[in-house]
């Protein structure tokens, strides 16, 4: 644990000026070149073609699919209609095995499609379903497992394979994160029966607003575009239940221009990441995300666990000082699904036993990073949060109210 220093606190907490004027936001979006953007949006409304599967949207599909080396690509409106079109195509039913370490959308898409979101625990290491414990929880109700490529780290796809396959059920990824992340090499989308991406403006690479369905399978793809277009076979031909999940031609225009820019995000993201892992690797008590070799994650997400025993402050007394101080830390993906409405009040009989993901939400911090973030912000962030750490007593005893916690996700 870091020394106690005897000079007064020079901490926002305690009324001092924060390190940033202005915040530092997890999530900020990834801009690309805004000439090449404003050229496109200029074509658009030359064209007065807007959206129902314009040019724009039929050429970003075409690059979602080579990036992410699949056959089809189907833009969406958004990752979680993504994830309600792409459940719905697979004919889920019943059941669903999904992790609840992950953004409440992966649930509610679900929810809202009236499947039964089956939580399940997470590896503690990866952050991303168990195995083992997925195969604990099929019933006969079970129709798919639904993985999440947490933080752009890829799930254990071999192993869900081998579980789906054995017991006949249909798998499906939330890669929302995982634009542009490889495992053993091969992009992250083909893994499952199809994979989502969100291409969010919060998201490695954007289209404002967005998403996309990709597969390797050409009946589910037309299925999915299908779905996604209210059904329509014909311009007065309705063939099956739809729904409106189009990407517009904007959102498109956006893409087209991140996807052109995305060997820049990449390379600051690398550079950020390995800024951060220098500020936070000598730290007693912060640990930073790793994996191995055979993974290679976009590096939106600078993922980090608190141990409290050793750095002196909880997660959530250092995300305030944090957050205080402008650093807007986030504490992604606190206190898991099953924790809130409706799963919470809802809970299966027996209810649900997910010690790690209990565990997991309440350590981990997400931190700033992305093209907004500058390598100089990143070492006044890790000084901020040394100084933060030397007076770990004091900040506790401020923030040691009795009842709520003190910052929100
Ligand atoms: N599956 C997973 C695993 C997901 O993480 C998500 C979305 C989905 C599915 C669903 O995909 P989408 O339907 O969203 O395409 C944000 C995003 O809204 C959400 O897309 C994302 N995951 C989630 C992890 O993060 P919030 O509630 O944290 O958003 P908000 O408004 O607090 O924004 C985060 C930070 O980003 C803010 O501090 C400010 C900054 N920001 C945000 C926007 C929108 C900007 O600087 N500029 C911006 O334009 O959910």
């Amino acid at each position: 644990m870091p020394m106690l220093t005897e000079a007064p606190p020079r901490l926002a907490l305690f009324g001092a000026e924060p390190a940033f004027a202005e915040p530092r936001h997890v999530g900020a979006p990834n801009i690309g070149d805004r000439s090449r953007l404003l050229a496109r949006i200029e074509t658009m409304l030359d064209n007065r073609r807007l959206s129902n599967r314009g040019p724009m949207v039929g050429e970003f599909e075409a690059r979602v699919a080579r990036v992410a080396g699949v056959k089809h690509c189907i833009a969406m409106c958004n990752g979680t209609v993504a994830l309600e079109i792409g459940a719905r195509a697979l004919g889920l039913t019943g059941e669903v095995i999904v992790p609840s370490f992950t953004f409440v959308a992966t649930a509610h898409a679900l929810k809202w499609q009236g499947l039964e979101p089956v939580f399940c625990d997470i590896d503690p290491a990866t952050h991303s379903l168990d195995p083992d414990q997925v195969e604990a929880l099929i019933t006969p109700r079970t129709s798919g497992i639904l993985g999440v490529h947490l933080w752009g780290r890829p799930a254990a796809v071999d192993r869900l394979r081998d579980i789906a396959n054995r017991h006949n059920l249909r798998l499906m990824f939330d890669g929302a994160h995982a634009f542009g992340s490889t495992l053993d090499g091969h992009p992250v989308g083909g893994g499952g029966d199809l994979e989502i991406f969100s291409f969010h403006a919060t998201k490695f690479l954007n289209s404002a607003e967005g998403g996309a369905v990709v597969t390797n399978d050409d009946h589910l793809a037309d299925r999915v575009r299908l779905m996604q277009n209210f059904g329509f076979t014909g311009e007065d031909q309705v063939s099956a239940l739809g729904v409106n999940g189009k990407m517009n031609e904007m959102s498109a225009a956006m893409g087209l221009t991140s996807l052109e820019s995305m060997d820049h995000f990449l390379d600051v993201a690398g550079r950020n990441h390995a800024a951060w892992q220098r500020e936070i690797n000598p730290v007693d008590g912060l640990d930073m995300m790793t994996w191995g070799p055979a993974v290679s994650t976009n590096r939106q997400y600078i993922v980090v666990d608190v141990t409290a025993e050793r750095c002196g402050l909880t997660r959530d007394h250092l995300v305030a000082a944090l957050r205080a101080e402008n650093i807007l830390a986030r504490r992604y993906f606190y206190p898991g699904c099953h924790n809130m409405e409706p799963y919470r009040s809802t809970p299966p009989t027996g209810g649900y036993r997910l010690p790690h993901t209990e565990i997991v939400s309440r350590r981990v911090m997400v931190l700033p990073t992305g093209t907004a973030v500058s390598l100089d912000d990143i070492a006044r962030m890790g000084q901020a949060l040394r100084d933060i750490l030397c007076h770990a007593p004091e900040i506790s005893r401020r923030l040691a109210a009795p009842a709520e916690s003190p910052v929100s996700a």
